[in-house]
């Protein structure tokens, strides 16, 4: 297939790169970190977001190529920040079932000079589907031990169970955008966001809301007791320079 042969050759000449979206304290609106979010820079077609390419790449068996090119190029431009004084407390990348999988991802992470406590990788839920997998549960105790956190991505619309959670112990969740858009509108959203925050408090872990699309999405979810924001209204996905001029000028 044509697309399959031409993301093959992007990768080639890479033009996969990282874009940033902000996340942000609820209570202070500081930058509490970034998340890297996969971009193909087409000779042809400009900047293209995972839609287009994520489904293809995985059937592929390329994905894992992905996800650890945006991890490397994160890495770099985390340094960079620090270097030029930025303060990005931590960045977050999308780490796919099958780089979970993979026996050499391990060997792979101790190559890289990743700082404890400054990197976190977004799991879906659906990884943890089959949770007799003894690679993946390995794998994640190695992460956690690397200082790498754990963060459920997409939570509240896959398997993830109570139990899934107190096995897994993730640093922080997200709450799924469709989960989180509609409470402007709904009392019966707001509560059920409200009880996501109550699971993450009872079990110690923090709460990111995603899709925060309005600053009154913002100043309820602060409300309802969420920890983090991510959304159009603070802040889409930007390339490295941008994301650069917009903690800059933010102040
Ligand atoms: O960038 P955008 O918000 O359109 O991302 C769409 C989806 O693609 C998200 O669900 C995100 O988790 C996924 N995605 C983005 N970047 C990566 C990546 O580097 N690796 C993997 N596996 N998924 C990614
Ligand atoms: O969970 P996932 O990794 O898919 O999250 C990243 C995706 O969410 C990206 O596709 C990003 O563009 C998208 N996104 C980020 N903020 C918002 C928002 O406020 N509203 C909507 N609809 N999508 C968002
Ligand atoms: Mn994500
Ligand atoms: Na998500």
């Amino acid at each position: 297939k044509r697309v399959a042969d031409e993301i093959l050759a992007g990768l080639e000449r890479n033009e996969f790169a990282a874009y940033y979206q902000p996340q942000f304290d609820a209570k202070t609106l500081e930058i509490a970190g970034v998340e890297a979010l996969a971009r193909w820079r087409h000779p042809t077609e400009g900047i293209l977001t995972p839609e287009t390419f994520i489904r293809i790449a995985e059937e592929l068996n390329v994905v894992s190529t992905i996800d650890r090119v945006i991890l490397e190029q994160a890495l770099v431009e985390f340094e960079d920040w620090t270097k030029s004084g930025l303060i990005v407390p931590r960045v977050s990348v999308n780490v796919s079932a099958r780089r979970l999988q993979d026996e050499e991802l391990i060997k792979n992470l101790r190559n890289l000079d990743i700082r404890p406590g400054t990197v976190s990788f977004e799991l879906v839920e659906s990884i943890f589907l089959d949770d007799d997998d003894e690679m993946v549960a390995w794998n994640v105790n190695q992460i956690k031990e690397l200082g790498i956190d754990i963060e459920i991505d997409d939570f509240g619309t896959g398997y993830a169970s109570i139990v899934s959670l107190l096995k897994l112990q993730p640093r922080r969740l997200k709450i799924d955008r469709q989960l989180v858009m509609p409470i402007v509108e709904s009392p019966t959203q707001r509560s059920l966001v409200e009880s996501i925050v109550e699971i993450g408090r009872s079990l110690g872990i923090e709460v990111v809301a995603e899709g925060v699309e309005t600053m009154q999405h913002a100043r309820i979810l602060k409300e309802l007791g969420c920890d983090m924001l991510q959304g159009f209204a603070l802040g889409r996905a930007m390339s490295a320079a941008e994301l650069k001029t917009f903690i800059r000028t933010r102040k």
